[in-house]
């Protein structure tokens, strides 16, 4: 067996292993695991030693590249002086100075942070948070949750219910009363091959104002988007199309919440991509790259305004009955300050301004390649989309995700979909490294 065919197993069998795997193919993957035992920079190694470029960041979160030194170093410096300290009526000073300096980089107005420990805990939390500053403003008949088709919030019963992914809420019941969804914007007949945000689909947030008028607007609480949906399969917002969900939301007085799990952090070339789009919703939702991915941390950036109901309009000595044992970890904290230091020293949170004319031009340059049907891109994200094989859906890019690991790059794959997001840190050398990957990969997989 050659270097490249072998399994990357620890060499015993992980078939009987106790790990039930979360959203894996847990048949498949432990007849033929696939480990990663070391990281570094762009790259990760197999246990046997192989170089892996990481052309997903992890799962989009490691953005300013895997074992930073002075991350790991914030990382074990914070354990070794606080590992632990409640967050219900105590405090400790990182969570505050940790706080303010994120409130720093937030859209203008969105002064106020709350802590949890993941993205769909902040979905949760946001979600919570709308319902309750309608409530005590008086207006509790606000209680509507609108998500849309194709949306990813996280896998908590709220986040469920207003995701739009069939698959992820059949099995799951009835989920949460009184969410709706919106159409969502992917159009491959009118956009297909977009450079950036497409042309055709800003009419498509009238949607919205459809279901005001079905439900009638004084009855919703918040519409939660992702500015750009990348779980299932990176679909840009179209030209204009944030704007009208935000005069639509102003109108109906209805809460514009954006999850940024994914889009804040640089990743769009702004440390959000509420900045980019020059759109302010109410809230914003975010997790991974607050921590570089290193310790599991999220955050829900709130407005002034609604942050001051709470303290005003509050009946109760305790004015947001919520919170997690975790929330502002000071571990956590330790990792979000020595991540921000990075961005900051390096320029990450802006870098992809530079990235991205080369990212677009290398990405498109695979038009044209086998079973290619549309390529897409912001930021520093890109998306190929590949015609399913006939009743087959998902098949080739199953195979396409194999086929890359075995030639040196992990990628992730939606279905019929690759999705790239590499860590900002890549040089262009590399960009060219990991493109040709998926163009060797496009070509041998049929
Ligand atoms: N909202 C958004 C927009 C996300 O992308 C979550 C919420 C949930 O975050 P947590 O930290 O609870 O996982 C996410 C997570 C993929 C993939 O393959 C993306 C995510 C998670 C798992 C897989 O694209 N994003």
């Amino acid at each position: 067996m050659n270097e490249r065919a072998r399994p990357e197993t620890v060499g015993q069998s992980l078939e009987n292993s106790a790990f039930f795997m979360p959203f894996s193919m847990n048949r498949q993957f432990k007849k033929a695991p696939r480990l990663v035992s070391r990281a570094e920079g762009i790259h990760y190694y197999t246990p046997e030693g192989r170089q892996i470029i990481d052309g997903t960041s992890g799962l989009w979160c490691v953005n300013a590249g895997h074992c930073r030194p002075k991350i790991v170093e914030g990382v074990s410096r914070g354990v070794a002086s606080l590992d632990f300290a409640p967050p219900f009526q105590l405090g400790h000073p990182l969570a505050f100075e940790f706080a303010d300096k994120v409130a720093a980089l937030a859209p203008k107005g969105l002064s106020k942070v709350f802590f949890t420990n993941s993205g769909s805990e902040s979905v949760e939390t946001a979600l919570k948070l709308a319902l309750a500053y309608h409530r005590v403003r008086g207006e509790g008949h606000r209680t509507r949750l609108i998500g849309r088709e194709r949306g990813y919030h996280g896998v908590n019963f709220g986040g469920t219910a207003v995701g739009g992914i069939v698959g992820n809420r059949k099995i799951f019941g009835a989920l949460l009363a009184g969410v709706d969804h919106m159409r969502h914007t992917h159009d491959l007949a009118r956009n297909a091959f977009s450079k950036g945000e497409p042309q055709h689909g800003a009419e498509l947030a009238d949607d919205l104002e459809r279901l005001c008028q079905l439900h009638d607007p004084s009855t919703i609480a918040a519409v939660i988007v992702e500015p750009v949906a990348c779980s299932t399969g990176v679909l840009v917002p179209p030209v204009g199309y944030l704007k009208r969900l935000r005069e639509i939301c102003d109108r109906h007085g209805i809460l514009l919440i954006f999850d940024e799990v994914i889009t804040a952090w640089g990743r769009l070339g702004e440390p959000f991509a509420a900045l980019r789009f020059k759109v302010t919703p109410d809230l914003i939702t975010t997790a991974k790259g607050i921590t570089n991915g290193t310790v599991p941390m999220g955050a829900v950036f709130m407005k002034e305004d609604l942050y001051q109901a709470f303290l005003t309009g509050s009946d109760t000595a305790i004015e947001m009955p919520h919170g997690y044992t975790y929330s502002g970890h000071p571990v956590a904290c330790a990792a979000g300050l020595a991540t921000l230091k990075v961005y900051e020293e390096e320029g990450l949170l802006t870098r992809v301004k530079e990235l991205e004319p080369y990212w677009q031009e290398q990405a498109h340059a695979l038009k044209g390649l086998p079973n290619v049907i549309d390529i897409r891109n912001i930021g520093l994200i890109a998306a190929i989309e590949l015609a399913p094989r006939d009743g087959a859906v998902g098949a080739r890019g199953f195979e396409i995700h194999l086929k890359a690991w075995e030639l040196g790059a992990y990628v992730r794959v939606t279905g019929d979909i690759i999705a790239l997001a590499p860590p900002l840190i890549i040089e262009k050398a590399q960009i060219d490294q990991l493109f040709e990957v998926v163009r060797g990969v496009l070509k041998q997989i049929p």
